[in-house]
């Protein structure tokens, strides 16, 4: 059967959940249009969560990667329009490491664009009445870093149709304890990723539309 890879992040900093990860873990095991969803929680960490992730590309050979993590403060679900080359953490990762100032992969060029329908998967997203918008920054820590080498694995693996990153905003029990923070409801993060597989498995050509960014 077809497979599709979904990723989410374990907690990091000071959180106890990530909503990334608890929102993929609900669609785990299901069909979507004919495709099974396999879910893999990555470890916030450098490295190794890019050899969970080509683990997991490696044994599932799916037809579509999403990566997800949070992103706690932005207000909407953010498709990530580009992955830099560049290591550069604000805070250690879950396994204490804090590289500032290095390269993804030594050998990689500047920057990889996302392959998925970026504008019709937003505009999809609108139309359902979930807020949503294109990123043009992953950030430059464990996100960036993920997405990053996704995009370098996909650029050497050709069956694989699409890739990309997702950043989602807090949980209203992660906002909580964050006071005036956005959030978003897991159900609606859950359907969000539904639509975005739909989307993605459906529109041949991306459209063009203005992105409409807020940030
Ligand atoms: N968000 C972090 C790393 C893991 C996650 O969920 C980031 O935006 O880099």
């Amino acid at each position: 059967m077809r497979k599709i890879l979904l990723t989410g992040f374990a907690p990091f900093g000071s959180e106890t959940s990530n909503p990334s990860w608890e929102a993929v873990r609900v669609l785990h095991g299901s069909l979507i249009d004919g495709h099974e969803i396999v879910g893999v929680e990555l470890p916030c960490e450098f490295n190794t969560s890019l050899d969970v992730l080509a683990q997991a590309i490696d044994v599932h050979k799916p037809d579509i990667v999403l990566c997800l993590g949070q992103a706690g403060g932005r207000t909407d679900i953010s498709v990530e329009r580009v992955a830099i080359n560049i290591n550069d953490a604000r805070i250690p990762d879950n396994a204490g490491q804090q590289p500032i100032d290095t390269p993804v992969t030594e050998e990689g060029p500047v920057g990889y664009f996302s392959t998925l329908p970026m504008k019709a998967i937003v505009q999809a997203l609108r139309d359902n009445g979930i807020p949503a918008s294109v990123s043009h920054t992953a950030g430059t820590y464990v996100c960036n870093h993920v997405f990053y080498g996704l995009m370098h694995q996909l650029s050497r693996l050709p069956h694989v149709r699409a890739g990309g990153f997702v950043h989602v905003p807090y949980s209203p029990q992660q906002a909580a304890a964050h006071p005036g923070a956005p959030s978003m409801a897991l159900g609606m993060m859950t359907e969000a990723i539904r639509i975005m597989i739909k989307t993605s498995l459906h529109t041949a050509k991306d459209v063009k539309v203005s992105a409409g960014i807020t940030h």
